[in-house]
């Protein structure tokens, strides 16, 4: 069955043509090389299924206000899977993007028992799998929903209950399973509710044990069944708990050491949970990029009126570039990609919407890697961060990191020779506005 019928069979890049605002590219150009590669090898965009087919446009105060038949009225729940997938696949390939994203729940309906869901999910994957023969279209990463469902409302491998343990990890193994089973570049673990609503009731040490041994458990399974994807933690530092202990990419790379786990886990980096983390984007990725845990993006932006997680298609590439910046001068993406875990506005009802908001989207990614590329040709970043830290190259520097001088030693020698070091211009008002003038010049 066709949904998108007003929309034409692939959104084309249009370049600088007139009429912007309609349904064309008019930067993301998926052939374009850019630093050495096609744009859509750099961006590797995937349209998640979950904001984009499966929610109604509802909110806490109100009911869904979206145009998306195949959520209502149509047969039973497998039946309306089967028609969410057909709309989900024909705006995927309408858009013209190489990936998609799903939670075992968006995929099938939930069934009475483990066993009931597991049959839905493998009907669901079968038919996605055939879907992906015809279209070409590719599973950036799976990932299982360990948060909607009542069980789960004191956490999932953090319950106190070791049961809900074991119901979650019966829920991953297949939902991993599955992503396996497709193809998957990789699988996503987000802890919505692996934190606390109050302290009164709750054992952080022992909650964070479980945690770790759940995360060991599942990065065994992925080696007993041949999964070569990358396994992923997508921090967020609140929303739906209280706290969530995966607060942002310093906590997880943390613990992931503190467990033994690192190399087994990378990191999702949401820019919407980088902010309500109280951080800027380009901080974790330089963090992530920097410590050797970056994996993947959540493309999907906040709100800086508001405190939550608004889920808004990226807009702004002023502050999106500096982090495309990041992750290109680390080599880029290798098995991560840009997601689009977007929402649209509750009022933005019509089904075209959903191909305005990616549009935008994509384009203000296209554009920020384009200024990404100018940024790294134009070498001024590089060139003033490796000259600030020069001086750590020298005799000095080299016996304090290389833990060759004790303070002892290092303060007799700068006691003798009267070291008297001067304070240099950080630059940073000069670095700025170089970075402007490469952001305008830019097309
Ligand atoms: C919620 C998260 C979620 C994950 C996947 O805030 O962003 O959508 O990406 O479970
Ligand atoms: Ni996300
Ligand atoms: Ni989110």
């Amino acid at each position: 069955m066709d949904f998108f019928t007003d929309v034409p069979a692939r959104v084309a890049y249009a370049g600088t043509e007139p009429e912007p605002g309609g349904l064309r590219y008019h930067v993301y150009d998926p052939d374009r090389t850019v630093a050495g590669r096609r744009m859509e090898d750099h961006l590797r965009i995937a349209v998640c299924y979950w904001h984009s087919f499966n929610w109604p446009g509802s909110d806490i105060f109100g009911h869904g206000t979206f145009d998306r038949p195949w959520l209502s009225g149509i047969g039973d729940p497998m039946e309306s899977a089967r028609a969410k997938q057909d709309a989900a696949f024909e705006f995927i390939s309408k858009l013209g993007v190489p990936y998609f994203c799903f939670h075992d729940v968006d995929m099938a309906p939930e069934g009475g028992t483990l066993r009931e869901s597991k049959s839905n999910l493998d009907e669901m994957v079968d038919r996605a799998a055939e879907k992906m023969s015809v279209t070409g279209i590719k599973l950036l990463w799976g990932t299982a929903n360990l948060f909607s469902h009542p069980r789960y409302a004191a956490g999932a491998a953090t319950n106190p209950n070791p049961d809900v343990f074991a119901h979650a990890a019966a829920q991953v193994r297949h939902a991993l399973e599955a992503t396996h089973k497709l193809g998957g570049a990789n699988y996503v673990l987000w802890g919505g509710r692996e934190g606390y609503e109050t302290l009164l009731n709750t054992r952080m040490k022992q909650e964070a044990d479980q945690l770790a041994r759940f995360l060991e458990m599942v990065a065994n399974h992925k080696r007993d069944i041949g999964f070569t994807g990358t396994l992923l933690i997508e921090p967020k530092p609140q929303e739906p708990t209280k706290h969530q202990y995966d607060y942002d990419c310093a906590a997880v790379h943390g613990f992931l050491d503190r467990y033994g786990l690192l190399g087994d886990y990378f990191v999702n980096i949401e820019v919407n949970h980088a902010t309500l983390a109280g951080h800027s984007f380009h901080h974790e990725v330089a963090y992530a990029v920097e410590n050797g845990i970056f994996g993947s993006v959540d493309a999907n932006r906040g709100d800086y009126q508001n405190g939550w997680d608004t889920d808004q298609f990226p807009n702004s590439v002023d502050e999106l570039s500096l982090a495309v910046y990041e992750i290109l001068r680390s080599g880029g993406f290798t098995t991560g990609g840009f997601n689009f875990d977007t929402k649209l506005r509750r009022q933005s009802m019509d089904r075209s919407d959903l191909f305005h908001g990616h549009i935008g989207g994509i384009d203000t990614l296209a554009q920020a890697l384009l200024v990404a590329e100018a940024l790294l040709d134009d070498g001024t970043l590089e060139s003033v961060r490796d000259e600030r830290y020069a001086g750590w190259k020298g005799d000095l520097g080299r016996q304090i990191l290389e833990g060759r001088a004790s303070l002892a030693a290092v303060a007799d020698a700068a006691v003798a020779s009267d070291l008297d070091p001067q304070p240099v211009s950080g630059r940073q008002e000069w670095l700025e506005n170089k970075v402007n003038h490469v952001i305008w010049s830019t097309t």
